[in-house]
């Protein structure tokens, strides 16, 4: 930003102060975006907002001042025209005979003011209230108005500022002003004044503070005390016709060099050079004369030489309003005043940047480390969820794996037990038509005709004969069947138990003996009945048939109905408690199949939340580049070389 100032240029002061207005303005701006970035991102406490906000505040209203101190007549008007006003075309301060300054003031620009002179009577010395109160104030001042647009009149009513005012010698004892008694003492009409100036220089902040000499001084010591103090430069003036008087040593050890901290923003001048050169001296001598001045002038007021600037305000003044180059350079005033810009506003930069310096970098400090443990401790949880959700993924396949083997497994129960149904259904049917009782009834009654239509002994015993061959066989088969069922249910049994772990039916025991036996019984109880030919004889065909079927044909009707009945129930025992035990299996198979859906949500429960966390490692990563930008923008700001303002502990 900074253009290079040459000797000619009439404004050393503003590319200076231009590049520190916009320093400080992108301090500002820096500031604010870490104090809230850092607010947002909840990476600092308040009361560390607090402070950057304060810094801001402090930034933004940022006043240079430059104090200039010396003895009467020592030319401290006439430079500060040449340094600051020369672009006016006219002295804005007078200078010379009459025209000294007697009051201290103050030179500069407050916009919510108008132009003015504002003059504190200098009988509020009798006031018990500090100087720094009243200037505090706008009560008890008198306000001379200003006009900037003519500044032709600027000089007259700056007259002002020497006025005097003649009182007895006791009165000035009484404002502490002079020593004497008896008679009457000139004494200055003002003790202060702050004259508000519309200039660019001025308006960006820079205040000049002019203070007459020793005696002002030493009369009001919150000058020294206070407006020295805060000053960011002191310019004392000395001058080359005078050398270094008593006086201006005095005012050199009471009041400049106890200033503390001023370092290279404390300049001596030395004023009226040109009053060396008297037009016959050879330049060369001139310029021995002055190098030899400035030696002497350092080593009595114990300076290095090159904070010693020997120039010429009259000179310089001319020169400018006249726009002569070769005198301004003869003059030496843009040195004093090159020196002036690049010290002050690296001194207030170096300022600034100290007190800003210690808050941003606790800041970026606090911050780091706050981001730095949020990322490793999601980065800790990422790790574990990962090893889980490995461990997880592993038995989600293992889980899935095994739910399709549950479901192939009550599949094949499922089959297993439809195949079986549809076996012991056959079984069923097949016994319960070789057991059905009806059957069974319509043989007897088939015998009973086959009696009655017999005509002899012998056709009787053929019938009753077929009768029983034709039941026995049917019970012959029906255990036969009983046994295949008996060995099927065995076999199922086993196969169930085996293959789906179920526990066995118990089967219970079917004796199927006692119905051939009954069988046995009945025939022989018929062949002792019907067989022989006396009973045709005795009893007649017609009740030998009744007989018959009364006696045997019921009974064994009979037996069927009970072989029917318990075959049934006994077959029904088996199946049911089968069917039963299939479904209780088919229910546990499923619900286990339901825990591991539940675990597979689980775990997808597990990928969203892992999920979540890598996003906010992204976040993070982000932050930490949003650290590292305003690390690296007040680095640049502070003028810190290497990587940042807090090298990360990386
Ligand atoms: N030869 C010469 N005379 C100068 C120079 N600067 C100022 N003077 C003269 O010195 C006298 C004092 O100048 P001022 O500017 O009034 O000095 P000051 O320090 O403000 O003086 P007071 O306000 O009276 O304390 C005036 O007559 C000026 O013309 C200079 O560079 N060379
Ligand atoms: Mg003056």
């Amino acid at each position: 930003m900074s253009r290079p100032a040459t000797a000619m240029d009439h404004r050393a002061f503003e590319p200076s102060l231009i590049d520190l207005k916009e320093w400080r303005e992108d301090m500002v701006e820096a500031l604010r975006g870490l104090r809230r970035w850092a607010l947002t991102h909840r990476l600092s406490d308040e009361q560390s907002a607090a402070r950057i906000a304060h810094l801001e505040r402090r930034l933004a209203s940022d006043r240079l001042s430059i104090a200039f101190v010396a003895e009467v007549s020592r030319g401290k008007s006439e430079l500060v025209n040449a340094l600051f006003f020369a672009d006016l075309g006219v002295r804005l301060l007078p200078s010379g005979e009459g025209r000294t300054t007697i009051c201290p003031m103050e030179i500069l620009h407050d916009p919510s003011r108008p132009p003015s002179i504002r003059l504190l009577p200098i009988e509020t010395r009798e006031s018990p209230r500090a100087l720094r109160e009243f200037i505090a104030e706008s009560a008890g001042w008198k306000e001379v108005a200003l006009d900037p647009a003519r500044p032709e009149s600027l000089a007259q009513a700056f007259d002002v500022l020497s006025e005097t005012q003649n009182v007895t010698a006791g009165e000035a004892q009484h404002l502490g002003l002079g020593g004497e008694s008896g008679g009457r003492v000139e004494i200055p009409r003002w003790r202060y004044a702050i004259v508000n100036f519309p200039h660019p220089l001025l308006a960006m902040g820079l205040t000049i503070l002019d203070t007459p000499g020793l005696d002002a001084l030493r009369n009001e010591p919150e000058l020294t005390m206070h407006r020295l103090q805060e000053a960011d430069a002191v310019v004392f003036m000395l001058s080359v016709d005078s050398g270094v008087t008593d006086t201006d040593l005095a005012l050199w050890r009471e009041h400049i060099e106890p200033i503390e901290g001023l370092g290279h923003t404390r300049y001596v001048v030395l004023n009226k050079i040109d009053g060396l050169r008297d037009g016959t001296k050879p330049e060369g001598e001139v310029l021995s004369e002055i190098d030899r001045q400035v030696r002497r002038t350092a080593e009595t007021l114990d300076v290095d030489p090159t904070q010693v600037f020997p120039l010429s305000a009259r000179q310089g003044l001319a020169a400018r309003i006249a726009g002569d180059g070769d005198t301004l350079a003869k003059s030496r005033v843009y040195r004093l005043e090159q020196a002036l810009a690049r010290g002050l506003v690296h001194a207030r930069r170096q300022d600034h940047a100290t007190s800003i310096r210690a808050e941003v970098r606790s800041l970026l400090a606090e911050s780091f480390a706050l981001l730095e443990s949020r990322r490793s401790f999601v980065e800790e949880q990422v790790a574990e969820l990962g090893q889980l959700q490995g461990k997880n993924q592993k038995l989600v396949d293992s889980l899935g794996r095994k739910a399709a083997d549950e479901r192939s497994r009550i599949e094949e129960a499922r089959t297993a037990l439809a195949g079986l149904r549809a076996v012991h259904n056959r079984h069923a049917e097949e016994l319960a038509m070789l057991l059905d009782p009806a059957t069974a009834r319509e043989a007897g009654l088939r015998a009973r005709a086959a009696v009655l239509s017999t005509s002899f002994s012998a056709g009787i015993g053929q019938s009753v004969d077929a009768y029983f061959r034709e039941v026995r066989g049917r019970i012959t088969r029906a255990v036969e069947v009983i046994g295949e069922v008996k060995a099927m249910m065995a076999t199922v049994n086993r196969r169930f138990a085996d293959s789906w772990g179920l526990s066995p039916v118990e089967l219970a025991p079917f004796s199927t003996d006692r119905f051939p036996l009954e069988l046995d019984r009945l025939e022989e109880h018929c062949s002792r009945d019907f067989r022989s030919a006396t009973s045709l004889l005795t009893r007649g065909r017609r009740a030998l048939a009744a007989l018959f079927f009364d006696t045997v044909a019921t009974q064994v009707i009979h037996v069927f109905e009970i072989a029917d009945r318990e075959v049934r129930t006994w077959m029904n025992s088996f199946i049911r408690p089968l069917e039963a035990q299939v479904s209780a299996f088919q229910e546990q198979a499923n619900s286990r199949i339901e825990g591991m859906a539940r675990i597979r949500d689980a775990e997808s429960g597990l990928v969203g939340r892992i999920d979540d966390l890598q996003a906010f490692l992204r976040e993070s990563e982000e932050r930490a580049k949003e650290w590292e930008s305003h690390d690296a923008r007040f680095a640049r700001l502070l003028d810190i070389e290497g990587p940042g303002v807090v090298a990360p502990a990386r």
